[in-house]
């Protein structure tokens, strides 16, 4: 067993030797280690003799016995570091060759020779430290700011939150009564209308019937083809469309059938006719005119007019027949002018054929009757008493439309303000400064964006689409410092994989900014990102943990 020698004069600077100690012992730990006295190990678990302290054999169990050799595989041995750091190291590492402590004095055997970097190493840490505590006293000042500012818009929100909630009460009151005007305007506005498009129906109404039986008249006149202002048999079979079984020939029963008389009679007068035959007819009855045009011309227009010098005219020779329509536009069925016809009952000619009465155009929407596609003749305007209902009416209509939309935009700005006023911004609103604001980085591949409290995106460099990495989902830092990251969650979902979401580690930086991304695991991304709301307010520039040592 190697004898003990009290070193700790030879081995330790001057201003440290008053406080003698064994080699590998902190000056906290000096107390413990008390020449006069044994040495009790200390886990308690024994006492040596203190001429057992470093004498190279492993006494104590926890090997504190042997804080400055290599004896004990659990033994710790303390590099004083002066300048620098000290640190604890394994006593294994006790002269390995391999200088751990920056002073060297873990290689006091001579082995190895280490060169004592401690001054060196302590100013660049001294110097490190100084541009830290420079960052974060800048920091600061701009967190500041950040809190100032946050609190300010909170309070701020929360004025507009109440002026709002207010304002929301009195539109609600407002669109209340205006609704109450309009349901109160709209009752005789909607009575004054139905009761002119009522007239209105009854007109055409009557407008549709008398031209109805003036077609039925005009096809009484045209199968009495002998003009003895009768129809007989021979006149109608004359007709094919009514040889209902197709076998070439319209027969007696035919006839009879759609006559509607039965075996003692071979004709029909006009009042019969009407009464009787054109109801079951007139969807398919077709004039000469028409039946001699199916031969060469397909498109057969089911109606032809009548004019008081040619009678009976049909659609080709229409095409030149303009004299009562300076319109081109308008179609022949409209040239028949049946309102007009309405007004002036048909004439028989020297023939006995009627004529129908077609007069000049009038305005477009004052014409009667049926257009080419089969619409509805524009109604006329309604009369002033029911403009001035309706002028009233949509006036009130408006104004409701107008309560209804200002309830509405007061609704959803009530809304963005509580969705503003619901996020935590950090104890004193400093990550406020990050809502509404987005920041890029660029790696090789991906531009990231990330826009505080919203959300983070994944754009490829070379073109395409973005990809939501995350919408904004909470803090999620240590449980001693929650704002020392934020989770954004339920991106766009993965391949195969999970949706995707970002981690955001924050720390203390001059300006907002994302300073580095990273996709650690398939879908799931880390982001660094610095901030002056996350710096601190720098400690006392007094405070050195290289002091205890000095
Ligand atoms: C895209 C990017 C990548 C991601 C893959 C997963 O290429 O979003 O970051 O790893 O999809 O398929």
């Amino acid at each position: 067993m190697l004898v003990f020698v009290f070193t700790a004069l030879s081995l330790l600077s001057p201003c440290l030797a008053t406080i003698p100690r064994p080699r590998g012992v902190a000056i906290s730990m000096a107390s413990f280690y008390k020449p006069d006295v044994p040495f009790q190990c200390l886990d308690g678990s024994k006492q040596v003799p203190f001429e057992y302290v470093n004498d190279d054999y492993c006494d104590c169990p926890d090997g504190s016995d042997e804080p400055g050799t290599s004896a004990c595989t659990n033994g710790k041995f303390h590099c004083t570091n002066a300048g620098y750091r000290p640190i604890n190291i394994l006593s294994s590492r006790v002269n390995d060759g391999i200088c751990d402590c920056c002073d060297g004095s873990d290689e006091w055997e001579g082995n190895i020779e280490c060169v004592n970097n401690c001054k060196e190493l302590g100013r660049k840490m001294r110097e490190d430290r100084e541009k830290q505590m420079q960052l974060q006293d800048s920091g600061y000042k701009v967190k500041l700011q950040y809190m100032e500012e946050g609190k300010k818009r909170r309070a701020e929100k929360r004025a507009e939150m109440e002026t709002l909630e207010q304002s929301k009460v009195e539109l609600e009151a407002l669109k209340n009564e205006v609704e109450a005007r309009k349901i109160e305007v709209e009752g005789p506005e909607k009575e004054a209308k139905e009761k002119h498009e009522q007239a209105w129906k009854e007109v055409q109404e009557a407008k549709k019937a008398e031209l109805d039986k003036i077609k039925a008249e005009t096809a009484f006149y045209e199968m009495d083809e002998n003009k003895d202002n009768r129809v007989d048999l021979v006149e109608i079979k004359a007709h094919a469309q009514f040889d209902v079984d197709n076998n070439g020939e319209v027969c007696d029963s035919e006839a009879r059938e759609h006559l509607e008389i039965g075996e003692e009679a071979d004709h029909v007068d006009l009042e019969h006719f009407m009464e009787k035959v054109w109801p079951n007819i007139r969807d398919f009855y077709k004039s000469p005119a028409e039946q001699e045009d199916k031969g060469d011309n397909q498109e057969i227009e089911p109606k032809g007019k009548y004019t008081e010098d040619d009678g009976y005219i049909d659609h080709e020779e229409d095409d030149d027949e303009d004299e009562f329509d300076d319109d081109d536009d308008i179609d022949d069925d409209d040239d028949e002018k049946p309102e007009d016809n309405m007004l002036e009952p048909p004439k028989a000619t020297s023939s006995g054929v009627p004529d129908l009465v077609v007069p000049p155009t009038g305005e477009e929407e004052n014409r009667v009757g049926e257009n080419k596609t089969g619409e509805e003749e524009a109604m006329p305007e309604y009369d002033d008493e029911t403009k001035q209902l309706i002028a009233v009416a949509d006036a009130a209509r408006k104004q409701f439309t107008d309560a209804d939309n200002a309830l509405r935009d007061a609704e959803n700005a009530i809304r963005d303000l509580q969705n503003y006023l619901n996020l935590d911004y950090g104890p004193n609103e400093e990550f406020s400064a990050l809502k509404g604001n987005c920041y890029e980085y660029t790696d090789r591949e991906y531009t990231y964006k990330l826009c505080g409290f919203e959300k983070a995106t994944q754009r490829p460099k070379a073109g395409g689409s973005e990809t939501t990495l995350g919408n904004w989902g909470k803090w999620e830092g240590t449980p001693e410092d929650k704002y020392a990251a934020q989770k954004y969650e339920n991106g766009q979902s993965c391949w195969n994989g999970p949706n995707r979401s970002v981690k955001v580690n924050m720390k203390c930086g001059l300006e907002n900014k994302v300073t580095g991304t990273s996709e650690p695991s398939r879908c799931e991304y880390a982001f660094d990102f610095e901030t002056p709301a996350r710096c601190t307010e720098p400690p006392a520039r007094a405070s050195d943990d290289t002091h205890d040592e000095l």
